[in-house]
């Protein structure tokens, strides 16, 4: 039979993208249930043509339930447990099980593998760490990676409809000669904010004592789980930019042997879920507008380093509330359902 399917958090982004796309895929379900804050409860939303009434989240909501497609937030920490003891299993989008040893951290087309041995709950890597290892999977398969230095270039909905909200605020601020104060970005909890519009924010998310940013700090310590290689050295610099939706990120990388530019075209084209966009004589590559709304992570601008023998370039974009988020975990559900897993 189908799975009875919970989504966590159904009014928000990463929620409604999971409708949208259970709806474009034909995800298979036999009961659905919508879960959100007491705010939200009794919103009736669309699914499939039928009508469905969001419920307030409790422990007692995940009886019945196979698959919980948690959005992301802190109540995971909370309401995981809760599922997986009432038998469900949860794909969890926020940060609170990434790192646990006892929790899968998977990106299906890199290491499905990794479904198997979960203890209840399955992690969703991080946005910026997944359109990253969409990209790097195809040339890890070729060569080993030594290193990595990436800069991301993240959209304001990646913190969320407030972020959407100050960006374009901020816009018809502007073309009204009229004064907006900032207080979403970079973080909200933080006691200070900055315009995004006509700017950019080299912080995302809380600083670490090493003085790298939370954001940063995942996209280190995710890679090195999900390509189980602790060797890699990263070094990421996470930045805000007025876009609305898509991410995009500059890559270099360093392999252990010398690789073609020629065969890590070839090799990113026909790896599943990654597109190549890369004809700079027709001005082609992969753009945030181009990349909104799609799953596939487009890569291009790829080229030798101009002096390191072993060093490539490479420019990425790819839509973070769909394969940085949602489509991510909606996947993990297909895996598991394909392989009579739950
Ligand atoms: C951001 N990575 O873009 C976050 C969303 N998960 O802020």
């Amino acid at each position: 039979r189908n799975p009875n399917i919970a989504i966590l958090g159904a009014t928000g982004a990463v929620g409604q993208e999971f409708i949208r796309l259970i709806e474009e895929r034909n995800f298979p379900f036999h009961q659905l249930k919508l879960l959100a804050s007491a705010r939200s409860a009794g919103k009736k939303l669309m699914v499939c043509g039928k009508e469905y009434t969001v419920e307030e989240a409790r422990p007692e909501s995940f009886e019945g339930i196979d698959i919980a497609l948690f959005a992301g937030g802190s109540i995971s920490k909370v309401l995981a447990p809760e599922a997986v003891k009432r038998g469900a299993v949860v794909i969890d989008n926020s940060s609170s099980f990434r790192m646990d040893p006892l929790v899968p951290l998977v990106v299906p087309e890199i290491n499905p593998e990794d479904i198997a041995w979960h203890h209840g709950i399955i992690a969703n890597p991080n946005c910026s760490t997944i359109i990253m290892l969409m990209a790097l999977k195809p040339i890890y398969d070729i060569s080993r990676i030594k290193r990595i230095i990436v800069s991301t270039y993240q959209a304001v909905s990646g913190a969320g409809k407030d972020g959407i909200d100050e960006l374009l605020n901020e816009c018809e601020a502007y073309s009204q000669g009229k004064e907006y104060t900032p207080k979403i970005l970079p973080s909200a909890s933080l006691p200070k904010h900055y315009p995004i519009a006509f700017n950019v924010i080299p912080q995302i998310d809380v600083f670490r004592e090493n003085d790298y940013t939370k954001e940063e700090m995942k996209m280190v310590n995710e890679t090195h789980k999900i390509f189980h290689d602790d060797s890699i050295a990263i070094t990421p610099t996470a930045v805000r930019v007025p876009v609305l939706r898509s991410h995009a990120e500059s890559i270099y990388i360093e392999t252990e042997e010398v690789v073609s530019v020629e065969s890590v075209k070839k090799a990113v084209d026909a790896f599943p879920g990654t597109c190549l966009v890369d004809n700079p004589a027709e001005m082609e590559y992969p753009m945030p507008l181009d990349t909104s709304n799609k799953n596939d992570v487009a890569v291009g601008r790829i080229r030798r380093d101009l002096t390191v023998e072993n060093g490539i370039n490479l420019w990425v974009s790819g839509d973070q509330i769909r394969k940085g988020a949602a489509l991510n975990a909606l996947q993990i559900a297909e895996y598991m359902i394909s392989n009579s897993m739950f």
